[in-house]
């Protein structure tokens, strides 16, 4: 447990252990501790609790609640997260019992993203997901209601339940319709953009597995400006938005490369189906780029739940590079075909922009083309946005040797055709 910063909450993390081996659970807290450092959370203790079922009314046994609520006492806790999601009456009761806020691994990863969103569309994205969790919850909440409403009353604490429920799905629908126009507008600008004729290649991967610090690898070795860098940290979820880059290196194609947010085990359903609108320049990419930290003791476990997401959002099917990262931490020798490299120490970089082109170069024309010079427009706009080998200024015209994408030829097919030579 790392040292605790003054501005931060204390909590405790709580799990139990049903039918799971020691180093799964020890992996699954070190994983929610991470978690909670990231939703500015410091975690001074933990507990596992070992059993064959699930209590209804506290998820652990009643008794650990007691022994935990003294220890949030003694240590001055303010929360207590648990490694799994509780039900509305479970986290009352336990709040009851702890007298301090009770929270689940959802909620952490839901704050983590509310705290962190910054465009006007992961914003709307994460109050729908923190919505939509709430709702069933609130069903639960029909006891606590009845109860208010007191004898007298009855059905009074249903008909505010209710009412609560209303709100909330007239909310999440007024914003779905919000992000349905943000969305639209996004989508707009980066058809004029890039007009589809540029290869676009998506980073995906399980958070902190360093897809940022391969962009910004990428965007130093293609010498692009400071300001075109992305922000990367040693921090779960240091990504919420989608970033996207030209990567523009003289030796090779361009392409279009976008970051975007990492994944976890068990990501909320509810998150994955509200940042549907972010993910979704994965499912229009052309090829996705698998960053794995090769470093992490649970690696494979880690590409797995990559994988189960992807298929979650539907972009399995899309060609994928696998990649290791983090080579520069791993002492013995790896024995893979995959491509081994460190952002740190920049090893194997041009690897990855060879595999890129590779693909690619299967799908482009390569083109010996004339353009005539009264069709300097042409050759400007092929200039632009296609790769050239190489220019030569004949006397009829540009003589040139150019790869180019598939999108581009069909569009200007005529013209190309006309240029043949
Ligand atoms: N030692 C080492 N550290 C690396 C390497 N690549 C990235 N890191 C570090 O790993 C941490 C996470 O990197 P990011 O690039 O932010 O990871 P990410 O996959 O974008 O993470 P999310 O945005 O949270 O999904 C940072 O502290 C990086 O400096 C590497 O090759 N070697
Ligand atoms: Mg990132």
């Amino acid at each position: 447990m790392k040292e605790v910063d003054s501005m931060n909450d204390l909590g405790i993390i709580v799990s139990l252990q049903i039918y799971k081996s020691d180093s799964q659970i020890q992996y699954e807290m070190q994983e929610l501790e991470q978690l909670c450092n990231a939703c500015h959370i410091d975690i001074v203790n933990s507990y596992v609790q070992k059993a064959d079922t699930i209590n209804a009314a506290t998820y652990i046994g009643k008794g650990k609640a007691f022994d935990i609520a003294s220890d949030v006492h003694d240590k001055n806790v303010t929360v207590v997260i648990f490694n799994h999601e509780l039900s509305g009456s479970q986290v009352r009761n336990l709040e009851t019992i702890m007298q301090v806020k009770v929270m689940d691994r959802t909620d952490v990863i839901l704050e983590i993203f509310s705290k962190r969103a910054q465009t006007k569309e992961a914003n709307l994205q994460v109050e729908i997901a923190q919505l939509k969790y709430t709702l069933p919850r609130l069903v639960h909440d029909k006891v606590q209601y009845d109860r208010q409403g007191g004898g007298r009353n009855r059905g009074a604490g249903e008909k505010k339940l209710e009412l609560n429920k209303r709100r909330i799905e007239q909310r999440i629908h007024s914003l779905e319709r919000e992000l349905e126009l943000v969305k639209k507008n996004r989508e707009n600008q980066s058809n004029k953009r890039n007009k589809n004729t540029i290869g676009k290649v998506a980073l995906v991967g399980y958070t902190n597995a360093g897809k940022s610090s391969l962009m910004n690898a990428l965007l130093h070795i293609t010498q692009q400006e400071e300001h075109k860098l992305v922000f990367e940290k040693d921090m779960l979820f240091a990504t919420l938005d989608t970033n996207t880059r030209l990567i523009d290196n003289k030796n090779y194609p361009a392409f279009l490369l976008t970051d975007t947010v990492g994944f976890v085990s068990s990501l909320p359903h509810t998150l994955v189906k509200a940042f549907h609108s972010t993910l979704e320049s994965v499912n229009q990419a052309d090829l996705l780029l698998h960053i794995v930290d090769r470093s992490h003791p649970k690696y494979k476990e880690q590409m797995e739940t990559t994988i189960q997401t992807l298929k979650e959002i539907k972009a399995h099917n899309i060609p994928m590079i696998t990649i290791y990262n983090k080579t520069d931490l791993v002492q013995e020798e790896i024995h893979t075909s995959e491509i081994c490299i460190s952002c740190k120490t920049k090893t194997n970089l041009n690897q990855v922009l060879e595999a890129i082109t590779q693909h690619f170069y299967k799908e482009y024309y390569e083109l010996d083309l004339l353009i005539p010079y009264e069709d300097t427009n042409f050759y400007h706009n092929l200039h632009k946005s296609q790769f050239i080998n190489e220019t030569l200024l004949d006397e009829k015209g540009y003589k040139i040797h150019c790869l180019c994408h598939p999108n581009f030829y069909n569009e200007h097919m005529q013209r190309i055709q006309k240029y043949l030579c």
